[in-house]
């Protein structure tokens, strides 16, 4: 028994779960098996194999058995073993091959990695690029339209005194279709703040519709932005039209006192202003 059972325990010296079965089921078996053959051999009890044998033949019988079970328990053990050597070898190299590849998967996340980070910084180099372009685009955008306003005046024949742009109509309009068109221009009908604008009007020589109005309350002259008319220029007698001429007009152009009031339906021609500064 004892020499069995180191046999088996050399076989399975590298591998502990081979150890572990020969130490619990199999040893037991073994143990279970010879102690009843034992059993019924000392006592016996008229069981085949014992009869007619004297007990030196019953030993050798006994041996022999033993030896039988014991060698072919060793040639399972070995087959097992066997088995799991060529599977322990399968799983190795199963094992190198992974860890290659994990290798390999984890050299092409690092280079991924690394593409990301520089696509993420080209990504954010073109954000820039573009916000600057977007920038650069309004300012030019704003520059093209400043050179268009600008060429569009040189081409009305607009003439600059002191801060503003003054354009005298070409055709003659109503009050409030003249109003209209300086409007569209940008400009509205010439208000009148100041002597020097007053005596400027003046040497166009010609009668022309200013933003001045007392439509809403009769005798209460406004101009265009909606202020009172405070400093006036009325020729004497004027205004005196009461509620059939409610539009003001240049006209007595000679002296510097040159309004009138008219009737707005009148066709005239026109003063818009433009103020260029502030
Ligand atoms: C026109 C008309 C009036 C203005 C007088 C001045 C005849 O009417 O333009 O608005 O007051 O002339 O004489
Ligand atoms: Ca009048």
């Amino acid at each position: 028994m004892d020499q069995a059972y180191m046999g088996m325990e050399e076989i399975s010296g590298s591998n502990i779960k081979l150890r572990r079965l020969v130490e619990t089921s199999e040893d037991n078996y073994i143990d279970d098996e010879v102690s009843q053959t034992v059993q019924c051999e000392t006592t016996g009890l008229g069981l085949p194999v014992t009869q007619g044998k004297s007990p030196g033949e019953m030993d050798t019988v006994l041996l022999h058995r033993l030896y039988n079970n014991l060698t072919s328990e060793r040639n399972q053990l070995l087959t097992s073993y066997n088995n799991l050597t060529t599977k322990r070898e399968q799983l190795l190299t199963s094992y190198n091959n992974l860890t290659t590849k994990r290798e390999q998967l984890l050299t092409s996340y690092n280079n991924l990695k690394t593409e990301k980070d520089q696509l993420l910084t080209s990504y954010n180099n073109k954000v820039k690029e573009r916000d600057q372009l977007q920038t650069r685009f309004e300012d030019m955008t704003k520059n093209r339209d400043n050179l268009q306003r600008k060429l569009q005046d040189c081409q009305g024949n607009w003439v600059a005194f002191s801060d503003s742009l003054y354009q005298v109509s070409l055709e003659k309009k109503s009050w409030e279709e003249s109003r209209q068109d300086c409007l569209q221009k940008g400009a509205h009908l010439m208000i009148i703040n100041r002597r020097e604008e007053q005596n400027f009007v003046n040497q166009f020589k010609k009668s022309l519709w200013i933003g001045l109005t007392d439509s809403e309350t009769d005798g209460r002259w406004k101009w265009v932005d909606g202020t009172r008319m405070t400093t006036s220029y009325w020729n004497s007698g004027e205004p005196n039209g009461g509620r059939s001429e409610n539009c003001g007009e240049v006209r007595f152009y000679d002296s510097e006192n040159s309004w009138n009031d008219a009737p707005c339906s009148i066709e005239k021609f026109w003063i818009c202003e433009k103020r260029v500064s502030p």
